[in-house]
């Protein structure tokens, strides 16, 4: 039983280590505005707003600001097949160790209070330049991440393990939709370092121990 204890306590710890280590800063735009991120892309049209602002510009023009957490979220509106495309580029710049990997990710939605609808998603997450995750697909009607709930998100991720220890940008590149502009919420980006190899062994010894118990 003592055991189970000391087993439950280091996953618990281990746990509350991971969830507190996220790298991004203001990951889920709590500050109200994109302090800490840097913005590229051809979008003209961005910004961090409360739930169910409405998105003036959209092709679904019951378009709003869909929050996965907290009070606010990012938003956009992209065309990935425009003429030029428009996309949104979030990025950060974070400090990694080498040998380390870190899971990285984000959450989207097409915030809509009154229609359903299809639209496409084109993602890539860069680090340091290099391509780590490719996203290309049109929706169609029904998709769970149309809607204004928090619910109504879809989850983009990605692992990357760091090859030298220092500091590397981590890029968001966010587009979608067709010729015409729709309307995206962005929140609850991360970076986080994985389970290093020493954790999950203790992990797998205290799993022994337990077993014998
Ligand atoms: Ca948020």
């Amino acid at each position: 039983m003592r055991n189970r204890i000391v087993v439950l306590l280091a996953a618990t710890a281990f746990c509350a280590a991971s969830a507190s280590a996220n790298l991004i800063t203001n990951p889920s735009f709590e500050t109200g505005d994109f302090a800490g991120w840097s913005i590229g892309g051809s979008a003209s049209s961005y910004g961090v707003d409360l739930d169910g602002t409405t998105i003036a510009g959209s092709y679904y023009s019951d378009s709003v600001v869909n929050v996965r957490t907290g009070e606010y979220a990012a938003w956009g509106l992209v065309a990935a097949s425009g003429s030029p495309p428009v996309n949104l580029i979030l990025s950060q710049s974070i400090n990694v160790v080498a040998g380390e990997a870190y899971d990285i990710g984000f959450y989207l939605s097409i915030g809509r209070t009154d229609g359903d609808g299809s639209a496409g998603r084109t993602i890539r997450m860069r680090v340091g330049g290099s391509q780590i995750y490719t996203f290309d697909a049109y929706g169609s009607t029904g998709d769970p991440f149309v809607g204004s709930d928090p619910s109504n998100f879809e989850h983009h991720y990605a692992s990357w393990t760091a090859a030298t220890t220092g500091a590397v940008t981590v890029e968001y590149d966010l587009s979608g939709s067709g010729t015409a502009v729709v309307g995206f919420s962005y929140d609850d980006f991360y970076v986080l370092p994985g389970p290093s190899a020493l954790a999950l062994m203790a992990l797998a010894g205290f799993g022994k121990r337990r077993r014998r118990a």
